[in-house]
């Protein structure tokens, strides 16, 4: 297509979860015109492709909801404490209609292709229907989760039966009944889904490298006065939020793991495993800066496996002990451990016994092998940067961004991206995003890019980009603040080391959403430091 017949927009959007839809609404408050491509059929992201039984949100329903309209949230009522997907996608659904935004997302197509054109200032998109659309700013809003990783394991083109991976879920239901099921993978997606298939398979095999920490959800339902109790207080609790640490206005921490008695630090952590949730965590303010009290609460989870594990020697099996507590994602669960009471749930210990191959009829281990209908991957995600460094994105130079971030992905406050001008990442790595409430990061991030794109435009501008020194200056911060918690010492997908030839780099920005927007608002107030505007 000739350049002059491509289409033009102010502002595109990659992605339609809820970055996108946030995103997309705020860009049109600015009368701004603007376009989301969305390589799904539908709204939603992550919630639109995790669709697997059982998959549930680990941050509690009322808090995973916008704060910017009072008639989008009064109109939405949350059924229980931790929403399961289906519900968490009717919302996104809901939002899309409340605010129409639908026809200005435009469904199955994936962005493969956005060049900076230096001398015009604007960014030329390319999708793999061969569109090109040109447009003044590209904000990615494509999530940490959304490129799942799949192991190499040999065999798997002649395996006869089916095979899914939790990231990528078919949309319709499925019946598991009768079926014997493998399971490869024991993280979050892990311990959701292998509950749930226990209650309808023939037989459940779990094939576990590491075990996780995970803690019970401890779900129910929202009883009516509750939610309009939560509802009037919603906006002082929202804002309240956004000063701590992770974004839950709810979570208090006792201040030292050490300072009280055994038996005091026993009940402590016995009341937040009896709450439920990953507020588990924040039981004493230093489990994850202090290796002694994080060796405290990771020996009281292994104390609840073999309390709920009949047999002694798998409970030993399901016993996490080469990470600490928190480092790797803590999971939430409903029933995980339970689950291996079940005499048709078996576990096995793939690092003794690894994984050789896939067969025809299944999964071949050094010891054993195991006859498998259904096959299914819960092996995680290429995080927070996969999905960005998968689009061949090239800025200032024809730098490619993949290249940039090859060996660390540098930025600025997790937003923006020396030499990429014009261009916001939403919940970027930098940012608190994974270790904060994503929907109150996303929101906040929301509003800094719209604000931001609105002062360019008043002082009649057409362009800013930030400086090679910001960048330098802030991945310093986020590298010294990582280094004050105990994060960067186990490998996980935070740091990038679960997928082969990554950098590994920790990504997320651990000094709290607090004081996190603190400098985001210092940043805007004096005018964009750190940022040329031409
Ligand atoms: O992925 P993971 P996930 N052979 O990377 C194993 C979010 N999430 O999809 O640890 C055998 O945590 C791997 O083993 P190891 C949440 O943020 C949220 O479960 O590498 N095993 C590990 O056990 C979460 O943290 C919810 O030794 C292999 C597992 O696969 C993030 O998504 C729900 C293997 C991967 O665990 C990722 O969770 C679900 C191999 N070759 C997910 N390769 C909520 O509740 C990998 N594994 C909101």
């Amino acid at each position: 297509m000739r350049e002059t017949e491509d289409e033009f927009k102010d502002v595109i959007i990659i992605g339609a979860g809820f970055a996108g839809l946030c995103m997309l609404h705020r860009v049109r408050q600015l009368n701004l015109s603007a376009r989301v491509f969305e390589r799904a059929t539908n709204v939603g992201g992550t919630w639109y492709w995790n669709s697997y039984p059982g998959a549930r949100c680990d941050v509690e329903s009322l808090d995973y909801q916008f704060a910017f309209s009072d008639a989008l949230q009064r109109g939405w009522r949350w059924k229980e404490r931790f929403a399961e997907q289906k519900e968490i996608l009717a919302y996104l659904n809901y939002v899309a209609d409340s605010l129409d935004l639908r026809n200005d997302i435009q469904f199955k197509t994936s962005v493969e292709k956005a060049v900076f054109c230096e001398d015009r200032k604007i960014w030329q998109i390319v999708t793999d229907s061969g569109e090109t659309t040109n447009a003044n700013y590209l904000i990615s809003a494509v999530g940490c989760l959304s490129t799942p990783s799949m192991p190499e394991l040999p065999g798997l083109s002649s395996y006869a039966g089916r095979w899914y991976h939790t990231g990528n879920w078919p949309q319709q239901d499925m019946d598991f009944s009768g079926l014997n099921v493998g399971v490869i993978g024991t993280g979050s997606s892990g311990i959701q889904i292998i509950p749930e298939l226990a209650k309808q398979a023939q037989s459940v095999t779990v094939f576990q490298r590491s075990p996780n920490f995970s803690v019970p959800a401890n779900n129910h339902q929202h009883t009516k006065t509750f939610t309009d109790e939560y509802y009037d207080k919603f906006l002082a609790k929202r804002e309240q939020a956004s000063r701590t640490i992770y974004g839950n206005a709810s979570w208090s921490s006792y201040p030292s793991a050490l300072d009280v008695t055994d038996r005091r630090r026993s009940e402590i952590y016995e009341e937040y495993w009896n709450k439920g949730g990953a507020g588990f965590m924040v039981s004493f303010a230093d489990v994850l800066t202090n290796p002694k009290s994080n060796e405290f609460a990771a020996d009281f989870i292994r104390g609840k496996i073999d309390s709920i594990v009949t047999d002694k020697a798998l409970a030993k099996i399901l016993h996490p002990t080469d990470h600490a507590v928190g480092t790797k994602r803590i999971c939430v669960d409903t029933n995980y451990y339970e689950t291996f009471n079940k005499k048709h749930v078996t576990l096995v210990d793939v690092r003794q016994c690894p994984i050789q191959s896939i067969t025809k009829t299944g999964l071949l281990t050094r010891e054993n092998s195991y006859d498998l209908d259904v096959m299914i991957f819960a092996t995680g995600f290429d995080a927070m940067t996969g999905t960005l460094m998968r689009i061949d994105i090239r800025g200032i130079g024809g730098m490619q961004l993949s290249k940039k971030w090859a060996k660390s992905p540098n930025n600025f406050l997790g937003l923006s991206v020396a030499g990429f001008p014009n261009f916001f990442v939403i919940t970027g790595p930098g940012s608190p995003s994974v270790l904060s409430n994503m929907v109150l990061s996303i929101e906040q991030h929301v509003e800094w890019i719209a604000r931001c794109i609105s002062d360019v435009g008043r002082q009649g501008a057409k362009c800013i980009e930030v400086t090679e020194t910001a960048e330098k200056e802030w991945v310093a911060h986020v590298n010294e603040i990582a280094q004050q918690t105990l994060f960067p010492q186990n490998d996980s997908w935070y740091l990038g080391s679960n997928i082969v030839g990554k950098a590994r780099v920790f990504m997320p920005y651990v000094g709290g959403i607090g004081q996190y927007r603190e400098h985001c608002e210092k940043v805007a107030k004096d005018g964009y430091t750190g940022f040329k505007i031409s």
